[in-house]
């Protein structure tokens, strides 16, 4: 028999999993095993969860989804969020240097918005608009100058250059985007809105 407590766990450990497998996690890792419990395969052969519990689970997760659908409604009818694939873009309106501004985004569980293609760039592009004002991107140069990197170092591997731009030559190490989408190498100790993406 089961305590109450390892019942609970087990429950959970059950959601996530099926959690995990329903939606398409990408940078989510593999769930850790939980000592005791089946690991994910153990959960989907025997013995495994009462009929009546894993239609709750299941009912919960739609129940979840649902609700989730519906807020990701309203904060995007209010302009608070912009979704491009499974980025979710978000400004808090503030002006400040590249370091508070990252700052800020990864306090709040995220990072600079940071364009990888086409797409995402015209998804920040429509909050840079809604502001008027010209926003940090999560890129920086590297220690060789004219090379520019994601904020984790790797290459970048889509860029909208504005004409002329980068042309810092290592004096401007931050990059923004301007009002048409284009990118300028910028000083990072100046006053860009902050965008970041989750
Ligand atoms: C300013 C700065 C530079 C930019 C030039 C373009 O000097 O914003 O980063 O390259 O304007 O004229
Ligand atoms: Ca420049």
């Amino acid at each position: 028999m089961l305590s109450h407590s390892s019942y609970m766990l087990t429950a959970v450990a059950a959601l996530l999993v099926t959690c995990h497998a329903l939606c398409k996690c990408p940078g989510i890792p593999e769930l850790p095993s939980v000592p005791g419990l089946p690991g994910k395969d153990g959960l989907k052969g025997q013995p495994h969860l009462p009929d009546s519990l894993d239609a709750e689970l299941h009912n919960v997760l739609v129940n979840l989804k649902h609700r989730l659908s519906r807020l990701e409604g309203v904060l995007a009818l209010n302009g608070k969020i912009r979704e491009v694939g499974d980025k979710i873009l978000a400004s808090n309106g503030k002006e400040v240097d590249f370091a508070s501004a990252l700052e800020s985004c990864e306090e709040a569980g995220g990072t600079l918005a940071t364009p990888m293609n086409e797409e995402e760039n015209n998804a920040i592009l429509g909050i840079v608009k809604q502001y008027n004002r010209y926003a940090y991107l999560g890129i920086k140069e590297g220690e060789n100058s004219g090379q520019f990197k994601y904020i984790n170092g790797a290459p970048l591997n889509y860029t909208k250059w504005h004409q002329y731009e980068p042309n810092g030559k290592g004096t401007e190490k931050c990059v923004e985007m301007y009002t048409d989408g284009s990118w300028n190498d910028k000083k990072c100790d100046l006053y860009c809105l902050t965008i970041c993406e989750f």
